[in-house]
Formats: C-alpha cells, sequence, structure tokens
C-alpha cells in the first residue's frame, strides 16, 4: 500500500538536501545567495519536485537523473513568490512562515533574490544537458529546458500574473479566471509533470495522459487555494487568509460560492486521476498527490 506521508517526507529530504547545496550550504557567502537561500530553504511543500520526480517515476524513470529539474523548478517557483510579495505586487509580509524576503533584507535585495534564482534555474539546466555523454540524453535536457521557458515566460505564468493585475478590481467570467490560472499556477504544474516524464523517455501516449492529468490537478490546486484563504488556518499555512476578500480578488468562492469550488476541485482530481488511469502501481504516487492538492492543509 502506497504511503503517500513517507514518499513526501524523503523527497523533501532529497530536494532539500541539494537545492541546500546548489545554495552555498548553511552559511551562504554573499547577501545575495543568503536572500536566495531564505526564502528558498522557508519551508514549502516542494509541490513541483515532487510532482516531476513522481512523473518521472510512474514512467519507470530515476528520481536522481531529474533531481537538476526538481530544484530548477523549485528556484523558478520561490523567485515567482518573492517578486509576487513585492510591494509593487501583492505586498505581502509574510511568506512559508516567515518575513517575506523583502521584509527581511529590502526591496532591491528581494528582487535581485527572484532574478537570480531564476538564472540560476537555468544554469543548472544548462549543465545538466551539457552533462550528459549521449546525444539522446542531451536533446531531452534541451527540450525539457525549453519546456521550462515557454511554461514561465511572457506566454505562460509571466502572463498569468499579468492579467492577474489587470484584472484587478473588475469582476470577470470564470472561463477568464480559469485562463488566468491555467497561466499563472497551472504552466509550471504543467511543467513540473512533462519535464520529468521526458526527461525518463516517457511515449507519447504517456505524455498526453500525464499533461492532461497535470492540467486538472493545476487548477484543483488553485482552486484549493482559493478555498484556504477562506477556511485555512494562517498559521499552518504560513501566510495571512481572508486577503482575497479584502483586496476584491477575482477567486472561485467568490465567483461560484465556497461549496461550488470545493465541488469544482474534487471533480478535477477525479478528471486527472481518469487521465492516467492506463498507468500501473509505479503512478500511485501521482494518484495520492492528486487528492493531497485539494484535502491540504497548508
Ligand atoms: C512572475 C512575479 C511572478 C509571479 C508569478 C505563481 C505566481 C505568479 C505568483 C505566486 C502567488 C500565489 C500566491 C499564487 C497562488 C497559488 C500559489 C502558487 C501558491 C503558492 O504555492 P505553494 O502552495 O507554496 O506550493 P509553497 O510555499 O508550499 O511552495
Amino acid at each position: 500500500m502506497f504511503d503517500l506521508k513517507t514518499y513526501l517526507t524523503a523527497l523533501r529530504q532529497l530536494v532539500d538536501d541539494r537545492l541546500s547545496d546548489y545554495l552555498g550550504g548553511d552559511e551562504p557567502a554573499t547577501r545575495i545567495l543568503q536572500a536566495m537561500s531564505y526564502s528558498v530553504m522557508a519551508g514549502g511543500k516542494r509541490l513541483r519536485p515532487i510532482l516531476c520526480i513522481a512523473a518521472a517515476e510512474a514512467v519507470g524513470g530515476d528520481r536522481h537523473v531529474v533531481l537538476p529539474m526538481a530544484c530548477a523548478l523549485e528556484m523558478i517557483h520561490t523567485y515567482s513568490l518573492i517578486h509576487d510579495d513585492l510591494p509593487a505586487m501583492d505586498d505581502d509580509q509574510t511568506r512559508r512562515g516567515k518575513p517575506t524576503c523583502h521584509k527581511q533584507f529590502d526591496e532591491a535585495t528581494a528582487i535581485l533574490a527572484g532574478d537570480a534564482l531564476l538564472t540560476l534555474a537555468f544554469e543548472i539546466l544548462a549543465k545538466a544537458g551539457s552533462q550528459k555523454t549521449t546525444g539522446e540524453e542531451g536533446s531531452r535536457w534541451l527540450a525539457a529546458a525549453f519546456k521550462m521557458t515557454t511554461a514561465v515566460g511572457h506566454e505562460g505564468m509571466i502572463d498569468g500574473q499579468m492579467r492577474d493585475i489587470r484584472f484587478e478590481g473588475r469582476v470577470i467570467s470564470q472561463t477568464e479566471l480559469e485562463t488566468l490560472h491555467r497561466l499563472k499556477t497551472g504552466k509550471l504544474i504543467e511543467a513540473s509533470v512533462e519535464t520529468g516524464a521526458l526527461l525518463c523517455g516517457a511515449s507519447v501516449d504517456q505524455r498526453k495522459a500525464l499533461l492532461a492529468y497535470a492540467q486538472s490537478i493545476g487548477l484543483a490546486f488553485q482552486v484549493a487555494d482559493d478555498v484556504l484563504n477562506i477556511k485555512g488556518d494562517p498559521q499552518r499555512l504560513g501566510k495571512a487568509t481572508g486577503t482575497d476578500q479584502q483586496r476584491g480578488k477575482n477567486t472561485y468562492p467568490a465567483l461560484i460560492g465556497l461549496a461550488g469550488a470545493e465541488h469544482l476541485a474534487s471533480r478535477l482530481v477525479n478528471k486527472a486521476l481518469k487521465a492516467i488511469d492506463t498507468f500501473d502501481n509505479k503512478a500511485d504516487s501521482l494518484r495520492a498527490i492528486a487528492h493531497y492538492v485539494i484535502e491540504r492543509t497548508r
């Protein structure tokens, strides 16, 4: 019987150890590394790296092969959080239970820490790809890096963030909200699953199924995030709740009610499970993560 708790704990440790190595260990030498490490090592759930590894293992791959990609995903995710928390964006005071990067350091350092994490992520991918001995492996890393750039660039995550900012103060349709989230949160989650599978030589059919899985859990994750902003425990979440309503944000509970949002989240999880129903028990981690995405308390 698959035990999600044990699986998550082991993978978090594996990812955290490698992230710490990339970021100068326990005592980062420079102020910029200190700021980068402060935010990355502040204790996130590591959902994106874990999805990358779980997708790799679902297609028979090895977690150590995709570890650099898993870390790059977490660095890009953390950069987006640091920048999202800035005064010019959401102006948040706490993140992962600690003062936000610009509060702990200063605004300029937080901007640079985000920039440096984004750059380091691509340095890691380029290095991993260039160290491969066969052309096939090198090509996979190049394709995975390309997938990552499109997921987080101006037609992906940044487009989503731009829409979020531009929609502030006006009520949008459910379709507009869905597009926003598919870009802002969904694209990186898709890239996590897709790169894990791609790097481990998944077939076209496997990749198609995994993309459908990722699209559904990506949206379910965001719907659950909206619900947690209302029902969650700020202590457990490590950030304030009720903020979406205060800021007049477009959210699923605001649009379709709290019960409607919860129902939508569980429908999306069922859709995700169906997408991978032809996979064997090596995909049990992905199945358990799909449930976790909406049952989580932080
Ligand atoms: C490019 C500046 C910029 C932003 C990109 C992703 C994003 C847009 C901003 C993040 C802000 C945010 C709160 C989005 C909602 C969903 C989300 C990504 C929550 C945080 O992710 P978790 O719950 O966090 O995985 P941990 O701390 O566990 O890693």
